[in-house]
């Protein structure tokens, strides 16, 4: 490694090196990072200026990595659980103590029932090599239970591959020529911020900025307009949008017949959606909702940067499937400023199988368990239906206690004294706190990596800059070191992090300009999808789904309304969302001091009208609950929030709550129409003074 590191690192005179970089967190912009290395020490992380989507910029959060990598509470040292479940007593012990004790457990577990072990994992890392390579491997040789990535977001993705057919869509760096674009379910100043670079440049140049979201946000302050729609109703929007596209005849009738499918049917069902109707749904003015239409229909051209946000309710798909339309209605495709992004995973070609090698599983067929239930799923019992309960859980780059819905139940299941929980980490989170061994883990600093994107269409190598702290693993490590004391001997479980790197791609990407410059485009064309060519079974925008349809579910996009909508007289009668905060990552650096010294504590924001029904001043402490839970929190009185809506911004870790929990404690396990997801948005509470 260091061999590689010097020959590649630029070296100045002064022995001082810049390490390039990716950024490793769950982010569409995926920055490219120059790390300065003095003496071996990390003193400085900066955007690369030569990639062109970082642009030389980072978000605060991350140019604070080194803060967060020589943090005091760093682990550095395998852990031991020595006082009860949860309560974060531990000693420290060998790495060959605790390696050996949990292959040890996992081996009498898997021997009977292998499916009794479950991964549990998402993104903290997005990199290809430290997500789920060695750990794909080790868990398919396993038998493992398989996981179902579904926290954040598969309703979306399950929606734009029905319609668009795949995770597909406008290159961003055209927003910057856009003259329209809907700023739709994102806060891109807090989540997207290379994306909100090139929108203020498209206003500069005199684009319109449209902000949908219920909350007003820090985007919607610097929009021209601003939508403040209730949680969980853009599908009615986009479905009177596309009303007034048919009867003012604002259609593209060429790319619709060229390049479409299922146009009469949608018609039909657009048909059923006059604005008036969408007004009273949404809690919007149905002028708002005409002229949007107007705009989109006569502005070119037009674009849609769609987020996660708008999905995290029960009808998500729906409403992702209803917009992902409307670029097609208007031919806004035509343009390579036009059209939509919600995400541009599906354009790399990333060789999943090589990585993380499911051949290793032979004739066993693995049950599937769902990330979004793992509250219910640490509680079952073994049962025929659900196969043997849990009884062991290897976690890492997630912390599942802080970030699944309904953490009443998920700290019950986690709790449990026959549970075997080991949890690979840089820090002691709400999860660590519940694990039999905590494992040290690298952070992006210290390990090799490769990174696609969700938001550009550039893949990103990362080196180690600097040695790894204390006795710190990187996750691919100890998966190979876990492998080897159980005995997997294929020559897979030998491949180094750098060999993993090679093949994430294959020879889809030029591995030697990635060692050279640290990133390398995609040949994706400027306006993918000018003459059609989506990548659908009929190569057409599918308005109809016919797989849909063949599933029993409604072939066409439509509002399904909220599991929970609340109304005046019910006793949950305010809807919360609960958005990221602006300077924590989910719930990463929630414990990096400085940020979270801007964050200060955690808050619900409210209306005046509903503060002053309930006798609440500005900044006194309230309870939020409902009959999952109770949080604690400040209520911020503000302008942010529409009345009947409350936001409980996150994700702060629960041991930093006022009692000891988080939103997650309000939300619900219920799923979304498509994709399996949670429903964070979709949660009916009370608000009450404390005391
Ligand atoms: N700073 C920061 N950046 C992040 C993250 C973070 O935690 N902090 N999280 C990262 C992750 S994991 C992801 S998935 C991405 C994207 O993460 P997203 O969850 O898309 O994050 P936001 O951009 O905050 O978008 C959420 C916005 O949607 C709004 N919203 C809530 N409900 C609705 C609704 O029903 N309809 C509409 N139209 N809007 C709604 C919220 O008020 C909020 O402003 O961001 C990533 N970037
Ligand atoms: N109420 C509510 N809940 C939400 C959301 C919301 O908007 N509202 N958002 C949801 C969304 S979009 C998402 S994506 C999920 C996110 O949920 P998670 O993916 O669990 O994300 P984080 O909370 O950031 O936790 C990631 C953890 O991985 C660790 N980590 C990072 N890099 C490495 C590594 O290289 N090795 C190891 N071993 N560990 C590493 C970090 O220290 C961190 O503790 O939360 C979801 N939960
Ligand atoms: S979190 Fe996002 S904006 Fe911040 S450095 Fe990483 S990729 Fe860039
Ligand atoms: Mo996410």
């Amino acid at each position: 490694m260091t061999e590689l590191m010097a020959e590649t690192a630029l070296l100045d005179s002064s022995g001082t090196a810049t390490v390039r970089g990716a950024c490793p967190h769950d982010c569409p912009d995926t920055c490219a990072l120059l790390t300065t290395v003095e003496n071996g020490r990390a003193t400085r992380v900066q955007g690369n200026p030569a990639h062109r989507p970082t642009d030389g910029v980072l978000c605060t959060k991350v140019s604070r990595y080194a803060e967060r990598t020589y943090h005091p509470e760093r682990l550095l040292t395998p852990l031991k659980r020595n006082g009860p479940k949860g309560a974060g007593q531990f000693v420290p012990v060998s790495w060959d103590e605790a390696l050996d004790d949990i292959a040890a457990k996992l081996t009498s577990i898997a021997k009977d029932h292998p499916e009794a072990v479950l991964p549990y994992s998402y993104a903290g890392t997005m990199g290809q090599v430290q997500g789920e390579a060695m750990a794909g491997r080790f868990f398919h040789r396993l038998g493992a239970s398989l996981l179902d990535r579904t926290i954040c977001a598969s309703a979306g993705a399950e929606a734009l591959t029905q319609t668009l057919g795949n995770k597909v869509g406008m290159k961003v760096e055209f927003f910057a020529e856009s003259k329209l674009i809907l700023i739709w379910g994102s806060n891109s100043i807090g989540s997207n911020l290379h994306f909100w670079r090139l929108a203020q440049e498209a206003k500069r140049h005199g684009a319109k900025l449209v902000c949908i979201d219920p909350r007003k946000s820090e985007t919607a302050d610097k929009c021209q307009v601003h939508l403040a729609l209730r949680p969980g109703t853009d599908a009615a929007l986009a479905l009177a949008l596309m009303h007034e596209l048919i009867v003012h005849d604002w259609l593209d009738h060429d790319y619709i017949a060229q390049y479409t499918s299922g146009w009469d049917a949608l018609r039909e069902r657009a048909l059923q959606w006059p604005p008036e109707r969408a007004a009273q749904v949404c809690g919007l003015d149905v002028a708002q909702i005409t002229d949007l239409a107007r705009d989109w229909g006569n502005t070119k051209p037009a674009a849609i940067r769609l987020n996660y946000g708008m999905q995290r309710v029960r009808g998500g798909g729906n409403a992702v499937r209803a917009i992902a339309c409307l670029p097609a209605l208007t031919g806004a495709w035509r343009h390579r400023a036009g059209g939509v992004l919600l995400s541009s995973s599906g354009h790399f070609p990333v060789q999943r199988a090589a990585l993380q090698r499911p051949d290793l599983l032979g004739a066993r067929q693995p049950r599937t368990v769902n990330m979004s239930t793992i509250g219910d799923d640490l509680l079952r019992p073994s049962s025929a239906a659900f196969g043997p309960a849990i009884q062991a859980l290897v976690v890492y780059n997630s912390n599942p206690v802080a970030v699944a819905p309904e953490s009443g139940k998920v700290v019950q299941g986690f709790a449990r004294e026959d549970l075997f929980t080991v949890v690979l980490e840089h820090f002691q989170t709400d999860t660590a706190d519940y694990a039999d061994y905590i494992l040290p883990a690298t952070t992006q600093l210290e390990h090799w990596d490769i990174h696609t994107s969700y938001g550009h269409t550039d893949v990103l190598l990362n080196r180690p800059a600097i040695a790894p702290v204390g006795q710190v693993r990187s996750n691919t490590d100890i998966f190979r070191a876990l492998a080897a004391r159980m005995g997997f001997d294929e020559p897979c479980f030998a491949d180094d992090d750098l060999a993993l790197c090679r093949t994430a791609l294959g020879d889809q990407v030029d591995f030697a300009q990635l060692l050279d410059q640290g990133f390398a485009s995609l040949p994706v064309p400027d306006a993918p999808f000018a003459q059609g060519g989506f990548p659908t079974a009929s190569g057409r925008c599918e308005f109809f789904s016919a797989r849909l349809a063949a599933q029993g579910q409604d072939g066409l996009p439509d509002h399904l309304p909220n599991y929970e909508v609340p109304a005046g007289g019910d006793r949950y009668p305010l809807a919360m969302i609960s958005p990221p905060a602006r300077n924590f990552l989910n719930s990463s650096f929630v414990n990096v001091t400085s940020l979270r010294a801007v964050e200060v504590e955690p808050l619900l924001e409210i209306h005046a009208q509903d503060a002053q029904v309930r006798g609440i001043a500005n900044g006194e402490v309230v309870k939020v609950f409902n009959d999952r839970g109770e949080y604690h929190c400040k209520a911020q009185v503000s302008e942010r929030a529409r009345p009947g809506v409350v936001h409980g911004l996150g994700i702060w870790w629960r041991k930093f709550g006022l009692n000891g929990t988080n939103v997650n404690e309000l939300t619900s396990q219920h799923l979304t129409d498509m994709g399996r997801a949670p429903v964070f948005y979709d949660c009916a509470v009370q608000v009450a003074r404390l005391g």
